[in-house]
């Protein structure tokens, strides 16, 4: 599977992609960063279907539909809430990253597009977070699954530096 940084807001992707990522939190009910970015781009009906699912622990990933979204699925995954857990936070991402992936490739996704987990509000190392993600994407044994971006928004130049580098070192070309 093929891995890349791609500069671009997740909610207002043009390449045809199958699925995007929520970095959402336990309750699934929606909030801010890029959680409420998904919420407000795929519309009421979304959180409607979220009520259904029971909420979602950290590192466990559930799909919805995408609604107004130009993608089929969202898959909704919980990251660790660092400052609280830091001793299993990296065990907490990499489950985020593989059960998102495992997912997809249930759904029949062939390309998929993840935020960067937990770097936001719930105040991951953006070195060690992509570290996690890099290791954890380059060594999937994929079924459906091509292709995977990681997102980062256009202010956020040091993120983009950073997984770039992370996946240069675990992604062989
Ligand atoms: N497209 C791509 N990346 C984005 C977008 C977007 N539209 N919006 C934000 N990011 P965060 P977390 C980046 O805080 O750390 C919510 O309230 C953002 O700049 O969204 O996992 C949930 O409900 C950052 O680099 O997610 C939880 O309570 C990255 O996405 C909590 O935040 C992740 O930041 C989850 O916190």
């Amino acid at each position: 599977m093929k891995i890349e940084v791609m500069v671009h807001d997740i909610t207002d992707l043009d390449e045809p992609i199958d699925c995007i990522v929520n970095a959402a939190n336990e309750t699934l009910l929606g909030g801010g960063g890029v959680d409420g970015a998904i919420h407000r781009a795929a519309g009421p009906e979304l959180l409607e279907e979220c009520r259904k699912l029971g909420g979602c622990r950290p590192g466990e990933a559930k799909a919805t539909k995408a609604y107004r979204l130009k993608q089929n699925h969202i898959i909704h995954t919980v990251g660790p809430i660092y400052k609280l857990c830091k001793e299993i936070a990296p065990e907490i991402l990499r489950r985020c990253y593989q059960n998102s992936l495992e997912l997809a490739d249930q759904l029949g996704c062939k390309v998929i597009a993840f935020p960067s987990i937990a770097t936001g509000i719930y105040g991951y190392p953006v070195e060690e977070a992509a570290e996690i993600c890099a290791k954890t994407v380059a060594s999937y044994q994929s079924k459906s699954l091509e292709m995977a971006y990681l997102c980062v928004l256009p202010h956020e130049t040091r993120n983009l530096e950073v997984y770039k580098r992370a996946f240069a070192k675990y992604v062989s070309k």
